[in-house]
């Protein structure tokens, strides 16, 4: 397969400074040769150009901090990963996951101006299903799901010209942190949730079952993987970390089964922070689990 590899080194959606150094601790973590001892051919397209938070005033608008470059680094990631030739399979890096509005937009505009069906598996700690209405924090990490859905600030809404992403294509996985006023959003809109809950009590392998019954027929699938799914005892270099998240093999076998099933066409790897990280290990966990789903096996 060929992978083109971007990075979106941007932390103007989060709280606490340093998930902009994300793609760099990722390409460190040995991320495109642990793909091509895969047999990938891969092309790293480099970083988009992001403005630094020092550069900038932090004034809120309308409960949206930083909201204009944030808009612009969508913008240019969604016109980046449009451009990777058809058949390339995008593996984007952030950043924060504010940096998904235009990932996700991007891969469901490529090829096709007016957006297709696509897939969504939002493996995380939190849903991001704030609104700037909603949010207790004003942060876009905690707001790309909503927008991408339609909800929330219209011109964060606008990003895909038009094309929204259907809730009920939507899954999301690893979930034990959710605000109130999001949670209500959530039930509104009907997204299927797998809380750390059902991950326990029904376990990886039926979740990836009804997650592929649900999405499996869908043109493209979509994988954002925010580190702080992960336990923080394993990736403890995140800006927001919430104890009791998926093991180190909850998450490699979620990589596996989404790779056995041969239906996933991109995906994101997000909210690293190389600052609050301990010898870059949660970039190497990462990049272990980017293998797992790009097809990497022990026997
Ligand atoms: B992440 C919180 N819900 O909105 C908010 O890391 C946290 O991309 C958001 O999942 C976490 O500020 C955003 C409290
Ligand atoms: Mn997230
Ligand atoms: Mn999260
Ligand atoms: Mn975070």
């Amino acid at each position: 397969m060929n992978i083109s590899i971007l990075g979106i080194p941007m932390d103007l959606g989060a709280g606490r400074r340093g998930v902009d150094m994300g793609p760099s601790a990722l390409r460190n973590a040995h991320l495109a040769t642990r793909l091509r001892e895969l047999g990938h051919a891969v092309n790293d397209l480099g970083d988009i150009a992001v403005a630094l938070p020092e550069t900038l005033d932090k004034h809120q608008e309308a409960g949206l901090v930083f909201l204009e470059p944030i808009i612009q680094a969508c913008r240019d990631a969604a016109a980046q990963v449009q451009a990777m030739p058809e058949g390339t399979f995008p593996l984007t890096l952030g950043g924060d996951h504010s940096v998904s509005m235009g990932t996700v937009t991007g891969n469901a505009l490529r090829g096709n101006p007016a957006g297709v069906r696509s897939g969504l598996i939002w493996v995380d700690a939190h849903t991001d299903y704030n609104t700037p209405k909603s949010s207790p924090s004003g942060n876009i990490h905690g707001m790309p799901v909503a927008h991408l859905t339609g909800l929330g600030d219209a011109h964060l809404t606008g990003l895909g010209g038009g094309w929204h992403m259907r809730p009920e294509d939507i899954v999301m996985i690893g979930i034990r942190s959710v605000d109130v006023r999001e949670r209500a959003l959530m039930q509104e809109a009907g997204i299927l949730a797998y809380t750390m809950k059902e991950v326990d009590q029904r376990g990886i392998t039926h979740i990836v079952d009804e997650t592929m019954e649900r999405l499996g027929g869908l043109e493209r699938l979509h994988v954002s993987f925010d580190a702080d799914a992960l336990d923080p005892s394993i990736c403890p270099g995140v800006g927001t970390p919430v104890p009791g998240g998926l093991t180190f093999r909850e998450g490699h076998l979620l990589m596996e089964l989404l790779s056995e099933s041969g239906r996933v066409t991109s995906m994101d790897i997000v909210e690293v922070n190389p600052i609050l990280d301990t010898r870059n290990q949660t970039a190497e966990v990462m990049v272990g689990m980017a293998a797992s789903l790009l097809g990497q096996r022990i026997l």
